[in-house]
């Protein structure tokens, strides 16, 4: 997806929630929203994967009404080749393992979580792209429900698309990179 479309769909999001009853005379819990923002930057596990200047860059809203529309948009990466990413439970470490399993707005009992009915991107936050010839890429993410007591912490890159098979579902090989994100 081209990052123009990608603007496009946050920006009439936000048009929508603001238009409905977001203003501050009417303000409830219901119409509040929360905008999602990164520092942009990418912490990289993997220079051949992620080489050093590769860069991330996060927004996205939330609100009880319209749930949780996240975008992300990545530069510098390799060209013309599809990458996993998703919302993890924790900011970003020093290894991509400190970003801890994805976040789950109904987890799975069973860890590590890979049925198929919780590892979706219904579920999750799925943010699987494809880079163009300049290591450019962006995705979106878009589902219905907004974050509790628990949020997520961070966006990892993984070194390829997302599996959707039992046993292997919400699987995309190696942690790449990450950025910390302010959900
Ligand atoms: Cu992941």
């Amino acid at each position: 997806m081209r990052p123009v479309p990608v603007l496009a769909l946050v920006l009439s999001t936000a048009a929508l929630a603001l238009t409905s009853g977001a203003g501050p005379a009417t303000a409830s819990p219901e119409s509040r929203v929360h905008v999602i923002t990164a520092k942009s930057g990418l912490t990289s596990y993997k220079p051949e994967l992620a080489p050093p200047g590769s860069r991330a860059h996060v927004f996205g809203l939330t609100s009880k009404a319209f749930g949780t529309s996240t975008a992300v948009l990545v530069t510098g990466l390799l060209p013309n080749r599809g990458y996993g990413a998703h919302a993890h439970t924790k900011p970003c470490g020093a290894t991509g393992d400190l970003a801890g399993p994805h976040y789950q707005n109904i987890e799975d009992p069973v860890k590590p979580s890979v049925d198929p009915a919780y590892a979706n991107p219904r579920n999750e936050i799925w943010l699987d792209l494809t880079t163009d010839a300049t290591g450019r890429g962006a995705a979106v993410s878009k589902v219905d429900w907004t974050f509790t007591t628990r949020r997520a912490g961070s966006i990892v890159i993984h070194e390829h698309h997302t599996h959707t098979d039992p046993g292997h579902a919400g699987t995309a090989g190696a942690r790449i990179a990450c950025v910390t994100v302010d959900f």
